[in-house]
């Protein structure tokens, strides 16, 4: 969407939860506004047997009194009318996590190495995105295959957020919680 109008950004035409489920690790981010996963992002997809996506997911976060945990999050996906646009709920292990429900597309997928993640939480009042978050997910922990980057780039592009991603350090804090 050339004119970053959340409305005109394609989503994955023909989306298979069943394919996108497993491990993806995020490798880079594009923050929203405030308290967000810091780093050690690692999320896991599921279907369950009545066909709803469900995921868990994990990474480094700095709450209240600069307290550095591990977060366990879950997050339960609720179908729209279109195959790769959810509406997310999720919720902290903890109560001190954050909750939350929020728009969650799988902008692109080959299932087996990469997939861009896109959520606007807040339009602007012109229809482009006020406040929003994406992840780059790779089957991978090290990264998105070479082949795999120039349409990523693409897709960040579309999406309006080129430019604004960090990459997302895997250095094992949370491997053992
Ligand atoms: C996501 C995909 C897998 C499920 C979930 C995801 C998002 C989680 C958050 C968590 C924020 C936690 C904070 C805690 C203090 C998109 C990775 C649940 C947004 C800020």
């Amino acid at each position: 969407a050339q004119d970053c109008l959340v409305s005109n950004i394609t989503v994955k035409q023909d989306f298979d939860r069943m394919r996108y489920q497993g491990t993806w690790y995020a490798v880079a981010k594009k923050d929203p506004v405030g308290l967000f996963l810091l780093d050690n992002i690692v999320a896991n997809f599921k279907v369950e047997e009545d066909g709803t996506m469900t995921a868990t997911a994990l990474g480094r976060v700095i709450i209240l009194n600069n307290w550095e945990m591990c977060a366990n999050m879950f997050g339960t996906f609720e179908d729209t009318e279109d195959p790769a646009k959810f509406k997310m709920k999720y919720w902290g292990a903890a109560a001190y996590l954050q909750t939350g429900y929020d728009d969650h597309w799988i902008i692109d997928t080959d299932y087996d190495n990469y997939a861009i993640h896109y959520s606007c939480r807040e339009l602007d009042v012109d229809g482009t995105c006020l406040d929003g978050y994406s992840f780059i997910f790779s089957r991978y922990p090290d990264g998105l295959r070479p082949e795999d980057q120039r349409n990523v780039t693409e897709k960040k592009q579309d999406i309006c957020f080129l430019g604004k991603y960090r990459r997302v350090a895997h250095t094992g804090f949370c491997d053992t919680a």
